[in-house]
């Protein structure tokens, strides 16, 4: 159901995206919030709003204490080839397994609420590191860290739920779930996606590219919930299949799809027989037995994030010879103009041609040009213009 705001709800809402500053979107929220009216259609997006709301406020604080040096950040800037979030209740043991996994120093206790800020270690794969970060736990319902653990979320590439097999996984991992999609975090993938990039100058217009369908509503319905919020110049790309309401959502740039791995932890001492339970609610997701005490099972993660991720590792070579150890880390499907870029800034520009090795490669050494897509493992040699 589309919400069916008032006007003054939408003219607020523009307010909380042209707010430049933290204190600014929260007033503008809070303005929003209020002008909101309260029915089934518009559920959702007060429980979002809500929970924004109290993830900009605890932000906030942070920033405060930061500057006044009296705390330390929540926040984890990236590091290596993917950043992955530990979450879950507490005691399902995520301090006891970053600590196995990565050698990181956590803090494990029988106490709850022993891990008190994100703690980070790197997981070695093969030939690229994973940054895993261990985190407070989560209540269902409300905890005190809950809206900062989802914010590391937000900004993470994966999402490791971590369950306890002592307890019943089945609702902790509903619990879970249900926290992060009131907050726009969706562990299953949706059927569409909807991109809207907005011009602040000029008369382009609404634009709309149709890489996918518009499921019971018309292109025209689009330009019309746009104006609504007066947005007037953008472009639009409607990805898959997509409702209305997706379109909306996508105004409110509320809705978020993240990659998952359930652990189940503990199945030394839990009921393995709950995990067939479990796979049958959890979709597509990827569902891995462990026990962080007795190390079964540890090593099969490395893998399963690198699967999960859909990366590539792309090797290059000089023309001289030399093939670097280190490989570039790329989203599956990337081309040879995205290695260019990685390399230099100027490559593009340059770029004469590329002869490539590996599974991609017809025969060894293959010249190809800008728009070939590289798989895993490939090795590239870039030749420049002369
Ligand atoms: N038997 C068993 N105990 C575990 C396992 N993983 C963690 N624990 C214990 O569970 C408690 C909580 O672990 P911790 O890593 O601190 O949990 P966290 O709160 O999720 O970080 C500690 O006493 C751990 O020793 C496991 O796989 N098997
Ligand atoms: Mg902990």
């Amino acid at each position: 159901m589309v919400t069916n705001l008032p006007a003054e709800a939408k003219a607020k809402w523009i307010k909380v995206m042209e707010a430049r500053t933290i204190e600014e979107k929260i007033k503008a929220l809070e303005e929003f919030l209020s002008a909101v009216p309260k029915h089934k259609g518009t559920e959702n997006l007060r429980e979002w709003a809500t929970k924004r709301l109290a993830e900009l406020r605890e932000e906030l604080e942070e920033r405060k204490k930061k500057s006044a040096r009296k705390g330390v950040s929540f926040f984890v800037e990236k590091e290596g080839a993917a950043q992955v979030v530990l979450i879950g209740l507490p005691n399902s043991g995520k301090s006891l397994i970053v600590h196995k996994l990565t050698g990181a120093k956590t803090r494990v206790s029988e106490a709850p609420f022993t891990t008190t800020f994100p703690q980070v270690g790197m997981l070695k794969f093969e030939d690229v590191y994973f940054q895993l970060i261990d985190t407070p736990p989560i209540v269902p319902g409300g905890g005190p860290f809950n809206g900062r653990v989802i914010g590391l979320c937000r900004n993470a590439d994966l999402v490791m739920i971590v369950l306890d097999a002592t307890r019943d996984i089945v609702s902790d991992y509903q619990a879970l779930k249900k926290e992060l999609e009131s907050a726009g975090i969706l562990l299953s993938k949706p059927s569409g996606r909807v991109e809207i990039e907005r011009f602040k100058t000029g008369s382009g217009g609404i634009r709309v590219t149709m890489l996918g369908e518009l499921v019971g509503a018309t292109v025209d319905d689009v330009r019309k919930l746009l104006s609504s919020y007066n947005i007037y110049n953008a472009h639009v790309r409607i990805i898959g299949r997509v409702t209305l309401d997706d379109v909306e959502y996508a105004i409110f740039g509320n809705v978020q799809y993240k990659p998952s791995i359930i652990l189940v932890n503990k199945i030394d001492i839990g009921d393995p027989g709950q995990v067939s339970r479990l796979r049958r609610i959890a979709g597509d997701a990827r569902i891995i037995s462990v026990s962080a005490l007795t190390g079964e099972g540890l090593d099969s993660i490395g893998n399963a994030i690198f699967g999960e991720l859909e990366i590539v590792r792309v090797y290059t070579k000089s023309p001289t010879g030399r093939v670097s150890d280190k490989p570039l880390v790329l989203k599956k499907g990337s081309t040879i103009l995205d290695v260019a870029k990685r390399i230099h800034k100027d490559f593009v520009e340059k770029f004469g041609y590329a002869r490539i090795w590996g599974p991609s490669a017809k025969y060894p050494g293959e010249r190809v040009g800008l728009d070939h897509i590289v798989m895993d493992r490939d090795i590239v040699e870039i030749h420049l213009k002369e």
